[in-house]
């Protein structure tokens, strides 16, 4: 017969029969990212290659514009129709931007497999405040986000097929969103990609599971890491350590004809310490949940500048 052996017995149920077409999506989200992305997956298969394994997900990211139904909403809305709970809200005044984070269905769903088939990962989903850009800027997002027709309602489908749903910009709107927002013009090349995968790093089996030491392995292979703020991000608490590449760059080709290099995508570390009432938990019973959850507003600001035009035009280190 066609069915595997696996498929019988006694094998954990899934709450949901959706779940292997969710984790589907999901890895196709994937595939697109990492065939865009050398660094991204050169990165995974050196860690691999240390571990024997791919590396447990802490969180996926998306970006979006925060107009006429394009937001955050556009991308959340796959996800909690598969089970994930919305969070907290983070925002970024600085940059007009706000982001939600939505946590995995609990329990069944650790997954059998490595990599984006062991537990789900968390969700982070930002938006540009489009209504509080120039009026210039406007007019182009609401040009493209119009061009789509209803493709808001596809975001995921879009994420997994790698796939606008809107027209490819002229060079000359792309520049002027970039001159504002460097987030904006990411998003009108980018659409619903995946931004970055985060790597679990407290979920590794061997020396790369300290974060720092994970950084130097990194850069010993000749990978830059975002250096804004330093390169490590520390929660106030000291409990969430994050790290990132710098993004990798993608020739793309504009309306009018032009080919230039625009900003891709990148991949995330992240180190989640026990919190401090199971301190005396021993390593082999900690599990996700003893450790410090959520996301830090101070470090994802500075993480989004791993898209940004400066940590790309860095030399050296
Ligand atoms: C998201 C940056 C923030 C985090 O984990 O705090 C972030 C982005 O670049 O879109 O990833
Ligand atoms: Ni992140």
């Amino acid at each position: 017969s066609c069915i595997s052996q696996s498929e019988h017995g006694s094998h954990k149920p899934s709450i949901q029969g959706g779940e292997e077409f969710f984790r589907g999506v999901l890895e196709s989200m994937q595939s697109v990212y990492l065939n865009r992305n050398p660094t991204a997956k050169a990165i995974l298969d050196l860690v691999h290659s240390v571990e024997n394994n791919s590396p447990y997900y802490d969180h996926l990211a998306f970006r979006t514009f925060g107009v006429n139904g394009y937001g955050i909403d556009s991308m959340a809305s796959f996800f909690l129709d598969y089970g994930y709970t919305q969070r907290d809200e983070l925002r970024f005044p600085g940059k007009k931007l706000r982001a939600l984070w939505f946590s995995p269905p609990a329990d069944s769903h650790a997954g059998t497999g490595s990599g984006i088939n062991g537990p789900l990962p968390r969700i982070f989903i930002s938006e540009l405040l489009v209504d509080q850009m120039s009026p210039k800027t406007q007019e182009i997002i609401k040009k493209y986000t119009g061009s789509s027709g209803k493709g808001n309602k596809y975001a995921a489908l879009a994420s997994s097929l790698g796939h606008l749903t809107w027209e490819k910009p002229l060079y000359s709107e792309f520049q002027q969103l970039a001159s504002e927002s460097e987030y904006a013009a990411w998003t009108l090349v980018n659409g619903h990609a995946l931004n970055h995968v985060t790597i679990s790093t407290h979920r590794l089996k061997t020396y790369l599971r300290d974060i720092k030491e994970l950084n130097q392995f990194i850069e010993k292979n000749g990978f830059r890491l975002n250096s804004e703020g330093g390169v490590l991000k520390v929660s106030p608490d000291g409990l969430l350590q994050q790290s990132s590449t710098v993004a990798d760059s993608v020739s793309f080709q504009f309306s009018d004809g032009l080919t230039e290099s625009v900003p891709c995508s990148y991949i995330e570390f992240a180190e989640r310490l026990v919190l401090p009432q199971y301190k005396n938990l021993p390593d082999t019973e900690v599990k996700e949940f003893h450790r410090r959850d959520g996301f830090e507003v101070a470090s994802a600001d500075k993480i989004f500048e791993s898209t940004s035009k400066e940590q790309l035009n860095r030399v050296g280190s």
